[in-house]
């Protein structure tokens, strides 16, 4: 590529392994930020640089410099921790963040409101625990996910640990990390070349996900490189392999869209590292340098042809992929409350609004995971829905965990119209530095705004995902909502419509930069067509597709051939 390469790409390759002067940055106590090259670097360690937003203004006038702190995220392959590291990761949060913790649409974990002079000892605290920040945020293969069925059969435990494996493999081989965080000390002359990456990693974030169908929870369809687990009489043979997913886009620029990923073919069971490595080495090398809007593998593979691409990832694999095998899905969503596995111990999703745990008057999350963790002999699991399950509960012990629920007002989070518990937001305002519109903060009174319109036309029990998303990155996976708001400005939001229920179809823009008002007004008019002329036990989405109140969006054409 002739243009010009991005400033990112040659602070990157300066970066001598992702060190810069981070640690100079650190011990400089006269400001509470980092150097602007330290905090692009510090993502690669899991951390971002924040400014409380909601206090900018006043500072500003004050003349002090913005109320900087630091968000922490976590590695944590499939969403999957102990009670113990429940329990650290709530003490941290607790001593030296915002007294939340963040459940991410990605099933990690994420502290806000770190001081600068916190975040060391919080990030080896976190790897005390054998969790680690490494890879979290970055030019890199991030959290990577898998569905969050409880382990109902051998399968999801297989696809759950290739998961694990592709994870270690692609993470970055400089001990940057542990030089910095844990006080490694450098070793001199060590070989520290990235197999995989290579001195300037890729052109931009990549994301990996694996589905158990028949439930698409982690949206395999957004994601840069997907694994669809094929299972035959019970048994894990292969995955259907997908690539080229993603939601981000840019308000006012038609370069930019969602886009879902394409179905290449079928692996074995045993090619897992040798297909991500070689659809992530394509993107590597091919992948564009020069205009991070443009970065990501689903321009890239735009750019190449879907058939050239695959060629490229079979030369890389060194054998043909084989015809995808068929699959289908029912949902994306989680599946609420108790649910027996097959070795006879009990799963409980709990719906978490916006997967954000705190202590509030009437719902007391913090507290209430921290008295179940403290009991529980199982695991936990989040959810990409940003819901938690408490898994592995032997049948005794149910009655203890329920009555712990009651006890701190858990069980409240499914009261409510059914949409409720499949809606999802984004973190935004205050903490995100790109947001727009607020989002998470949003939400509770845009649901009730919404549930008194779908009890008005005798909706309260449809089952209609909503997405909101502070701007048009779509950290909530807005485009793949049926009904979704993208944020534009304060109070002001793009009125998305038309995605399915599976994750298999992306939205349309229906409305462009409308206030709350207006919001409300379209969706009181949707919602009374919606009631009369719906056909049988069909979906919102499909509904506003067929009745082409939104033109029929981009669907997965490969998907279902069973
Ligand atoms: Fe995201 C950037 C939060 C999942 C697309 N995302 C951000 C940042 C770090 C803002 C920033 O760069 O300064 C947000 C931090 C907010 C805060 O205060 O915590 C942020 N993203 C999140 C989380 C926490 C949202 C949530 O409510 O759970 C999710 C963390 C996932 C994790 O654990 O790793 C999160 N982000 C996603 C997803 C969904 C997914 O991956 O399944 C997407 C859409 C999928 C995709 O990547 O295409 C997503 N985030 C983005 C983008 C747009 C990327 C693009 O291709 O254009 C950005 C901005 C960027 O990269 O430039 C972004
Ligand atoms: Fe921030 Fe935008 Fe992501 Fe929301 S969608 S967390 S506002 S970057």
């Amino acid at each position: 590529m002739s243009e010009p390469l991005s400033s990112v790409e040659t602070l990157k390759r300066e970066s001598r392994g992702l060190r810069g002067t981070l640690r100079e940055s650190l011990d400089d106590a006269v400001t509470g930020a980092l150097r602007e090259s330290d905090a692009q670097l510090l993502k690669f360690h899991g951390s971002y640089q924040q400014d409380d937003r909601d206090l900018r203004e006043e500072r500003r006038l004050q003349k002090l410099e913005p109320a900087y702190s630091f968000m922490i995220r976590t590695r944590l392959p499939g969403g999957v921790a102990t009670p113990a590291q429940w329990l650290a990761l709530d003490a941290l949060a607790t001593r030296y963040g915002n007294h939340t913790l963040r459940l991410t649409t990605r099933q990690a974990f994420q502290i806000h409101g770190i001081l600068k002079q916190d975040l060391k000892p919080t990030i080896a605290a976190i790897n005390q625990t054998l969790i680690d920040t490494i890879a979290a945020c970055g030019d890199v293969n991030r959290n990577v996910m898998v569905s969050a069925n409880p382990v109902e059969s051998q399968a999801h435990a297989e696809v759950q640990a290739d998961a694990i494996v592709l994870s270690e493999h692609l993470l970055p081989h400089t001990r940057a990390y542990h030089e910095i965080w844990l006080d490694e000390q450098q070793v001199v002359g060590a070989d520290e070349s990235e197999p995989v990456y290579g001195p300037t990693y890729l052109p931009r974030k990549f994301k990996t996900g694996f589905a158990i169908p028949p439930i698409n929870d982690v949206d395999v369809f957004s994601q840069d490189l997907g694994f669809v687990a094929i299972l035959e009489a019970g048994e894990l043979v292969g995955y259907n392999l997908l690539a080229g997913g993603g939601m981000g886009t840019t308000h006012g620029d038609a370069r930019t869209y969602p886009r879902l990923a394409d179905v290449l073919g079928f692996i074995r069971k045993d090619q897992v590292i040798a297909a991500a490595t070689a659809v992530l080495t394509a993107q590597r090398d091919h992948g564009n340098r020069s205009d991070r809007k443009l970065s990501r593998l689903k321009y890239t593979i735009d750019r190449l042809g879907v058939d050239a691409f695959k060629h490229e990832v079979e030369l890389r694999i060194g054998e043909a992929l084989q015809p995808a095998r068929s699959f289908r899905f029912q949902h994306n969503g989680d599946r609420f409350g108790w649910i027996e596995g097959i070795d006879g111990r009990w799963h409980h999703t709990l719906r978490i609004e916006s997967g954000r745990l705190r202590d509030s008057e009437s719902i007391r999350g913090l507290s209430g995971l921290r008295a179940i963790a403290a009991e529980h002999r199982g695991d936990f699991r989040l959810t990409p829905n940003q819901n938690l399950i408490i898994a592995n509960v032997a049948a005794e012990d149910r009655a203890r965990i329920d009555a712990l629920l009651v006890e701190h007002g858990l069980h409240e989070q499914l009261r409510g119209a059914t949409f409720r518990r499949f809606a999802l937001a984004c973190v935004s305002l205050p903490t995100c530095t790109l947001a727009m519109a607020e989002a998470e903060r949003y939400l509770p009174t845009l649901m009730d705004r919404v549930e008194a319109l779908l009890t008005k036309h005798g909706l309260r029990d449809e089952p209609i995902l909503l997405r909101v998303s502070g701007c048009p990155n779509g950290c909530s996976r807005p485009y793949l909502g049926e009904i979704a708001l993208v944020g534009k400005a304060p109070g002001r939001y793009n009125l998305m419509l038309g995605a399915d229920f599976e994750g298999r179809r992306l939205n349309r823009l229906h409305r462009e930069n409308i206030d709350e008002v207006a919001i409300l007004s379209e969706l009181d008019a949707l919602f009374a067509r919606f009631a009369a002329e719906r056909e049988g036990d069909e979906h919102f989405g499909d509904f506003v597709v067929r009745t082409g109140i939104v033109r029929a969006p981009q669907t997965i054409a490969a998907e279902v051939s069973a």
